[in-house]
C-alpha cells in the first residue's frame, strides 16, 4: 500500500501492527499514547483537574494523567494530559481524494508553460471575506516566497496579482475579471463558526450567477482546507499546510494544459 513519499509495510521490528486497528505509538506498537492540550473556562483548581482528567476519558483516553495545568487568568485554565487512545481506525479502508501532479522546480514550470501554453499566465489572489491572515496568501505569491519555496510573483511565465486581505467576494470577481485572470487563489484562514466554508460557498454562488465559474481555475488554500473539502465546495483543488508555490504552480500549468488540449 502506497501512502504520500512511503510505502506502509509492517515493521520490521514488531509483528503485532495491525493497519485494521491502527492506533498512535508512544514508544511501544499499539500502546495508543497521546498528548492533548485545553483550556477550560473555569478557574485553575482540583475540580477543573479532575473536570479535565473526566473530559479526557470521554474523548476514550485510558488511564488519562494531567501532566500539566496552569491558570491562563482569574477564570481560565489549561491543560496537558497524557494517556492511551482506546479508539482505532481501519488504515486499509483510508481513501483520499489527493491533487495527482508531481511538483516541478520554478524553471521546469516555466519551460512547461512556456512549451505547453506559449504565453504568461494571469493569477489573482485573496485573502477574501473578513478574513484578515495575509501570511498564507503571500507564502504563495510574494516574491521571496516561504521556507525556502520562491513565490508565483518570481515565476518568468506567471503574472501574479496579490490583493491583500478582508477583499469582499464581488470585489475579487470583479478585479479577477478586470485582470482577465486564469486563475483564482483564495486563502482562508479563520474557520470560527464554519465562517469559511459559507464565505467560499458564497463565492462559487456568485461566480455561477455570474456564469463565471468555468472561466477560472479556483484554488482555496488554509490550515483546515483539504483537496477534498475544495471539490466538495465546488473549487478546482485545495492547498493545506505544506504546501507550496512550487506544488501550486504545478498543479495549475498542468491543469491548464490539460483544458486546453481537451478543448483542442
Ligand atoms: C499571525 C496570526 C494572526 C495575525 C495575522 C496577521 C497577518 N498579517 O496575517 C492577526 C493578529 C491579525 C490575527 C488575527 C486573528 N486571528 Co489569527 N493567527 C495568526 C497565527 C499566529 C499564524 C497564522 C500564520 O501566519 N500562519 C503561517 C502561514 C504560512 O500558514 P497558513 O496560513 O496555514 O498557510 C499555508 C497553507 O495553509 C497554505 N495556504 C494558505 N493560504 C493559501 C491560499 C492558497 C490559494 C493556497 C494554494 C495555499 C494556501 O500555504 C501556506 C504555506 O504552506 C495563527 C496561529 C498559528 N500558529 O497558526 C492564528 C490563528 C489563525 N488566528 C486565529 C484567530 C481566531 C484570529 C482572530 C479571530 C482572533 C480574534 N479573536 O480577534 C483574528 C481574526 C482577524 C480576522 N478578521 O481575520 C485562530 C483561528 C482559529 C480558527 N479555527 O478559526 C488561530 C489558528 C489561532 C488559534 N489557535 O486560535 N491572527
Amino acid at each position: 500500500m502506497s501512502s504520500g513519499r512511503y510505502s506502509v509495510t509492517k515493521a520490521d521490528f514488531d509483528k503485532t501492527l495491525d493497519l485494521t486497528h491502527l492506533k498512535p505509538y508512544g514508544d511501544t506498537m499499539n500502546d495508543g499514547k497521546v498528548q492533548i492540550s485545553f483550556t477550560l473556562p473555569v478557574p485553575d483548581s482540583e475540580n477543573a483537574v479532575e473536570a479535565a482528567r473526566q473530559l479526557a476519558m470521554k474523548m476514550g483516553l485510558v488511564e488519562p494523567t494531567v501532566a500539566h495545568h496552569a491558570p491562563l487568568d482569574k477564570s481560565f485554565s489549561f491543560f496537558v494530559i497524557y494517556g492511551s487512545l482506546s479508539h482505532t481506525i481501519d488504515y486499509t479502508q483510508i481513501q483520499v481524494n489527493i491533487i495527482d501532479v508531481s511538483r516541478m522546480s520554478m524553471d521546469e514550470t516555466d519551460l512547461f508553460i512556456q512549451q505547453n501554453l506559449g504565453r504568461k499566465i494571469r493569477v489573482i489572489g485573496a485573502s477574501t471575506g473578513t478574513d484578515a491572515h495575509t501570511v498564507g496568501i503571500d507564502a504563495i505569491m510574494n516574491l521571496k516566497g516561504y521556507a525556502g519555496h520562491y513565490g508565483l510573483e518570481r515565476y518568468k511565465m506567471i503574472e501574479a496579482l496579490n490583493l491583500g486581505s478582508q477583499v469582499t467576494n464581488e470585489d475579487f470577481i470583479r478585479k479577477a475579471v478586470e485582470f482577465n485572470a486564469d486563475v483564482l487563489l483564495v486563502s482562508q484562514t479563520v474557520t470560527q463558526k464554519n465562517v469559511h466554508v459559507q464565505n467560499l460557498t458564497e463565492l462559487v454562488e456568485l461566480l455561477e450567477a455570474e456564469r463565471l465559474r468555468k472561466r477560472f481555475l479556483l484554488i482555496i488554500g488554509g490550515p483546515r482546507i483539504s483537496h477534498e473539502l475544495a471539490k466538495e465546495l465546488g473549487c478546482d483543488a485545495g492547498f493545506g499546510p505544506g504546501k507550496y508555490a512550487d506544488d501550486v504552480a504545478s498543479y495549475i500549468c498542468t491543469e491548464l494544459a490539460a483544458r486546453k488540449h481537451q478543448s483542442s
